[in-house]
């Protein structure tokens, strides 16, 4: 099983709202592992480069401004198909439609206010990752439990 590394974001109304530990628990409980975590504000030009592929959508604007507006927290994960897996919890973009027990399903109510940003595809992640985290940021390490967690 190849691992991967994902990008997470728990963007500014979850921070706002205090949910960073429950939003942050619901993927460190399923056994993927923590390589990188920060508090962070988003600036502008970053905002715009990582949703790059919404430029000229009419939520655009909208969505550089609600990541921009106050901090969020980045974090990597990393396990086998942790980028399907991190996507899965998230749930579907509009929580209307999000399955319950997932993040959006359970904590979100609007799409524009939607809680958490999940990359989509490996190569997105690889991308994304790069933006948000410098060299050094991300942490090979060690836990005694990946044997009971990962073939
Ligand atoms: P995703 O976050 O599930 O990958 P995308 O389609 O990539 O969904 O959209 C990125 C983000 O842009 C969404 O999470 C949401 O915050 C915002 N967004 C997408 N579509 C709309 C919309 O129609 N109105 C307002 N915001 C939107
Ligand atoms: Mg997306």
């Amino acid at each position: 099983m190849t691992f991967e590394r994902t990008l997470v974001l728990v963007k500014p109304d979850g921070v706002q709202r205090g949910l960073i530990g429950r939003i942050v628990a619901k993927f460190e409980e399923t056994g993927m592992k923590l390589v990188g975590m920060k508090l962070m504000r988003v600036p502008k030009t970053l905002a715009e480069e990582h949703y790059a592929e919404h430029q000229g959508k009419p939520f655009f604007d909208a969505l550089v401004d609600y990541i921009s507006a106050s901090p969020v927290v980045a974090v990597c994960l990393e396990g086998p198909r942790a980028v399907s897996i991190t996507r899965k919890l998230i749930g579907y973009r509009d929580p209307e439609d999000a399955a319950p027990g997932t993040i959006r399903g359970d904590y979100a109510i609007e799409i524009g206010r939607n809680l958490v940003h999940g990359s989509a595809t490996v190569e997105d992640a690889v991308r994304e990752l790069s933006l948000f985290f410098g060299d050094g940021e991300l942490l090979a390490w060690e836990r005694t439990v990946d044997p009971w967690i990962t073939e």
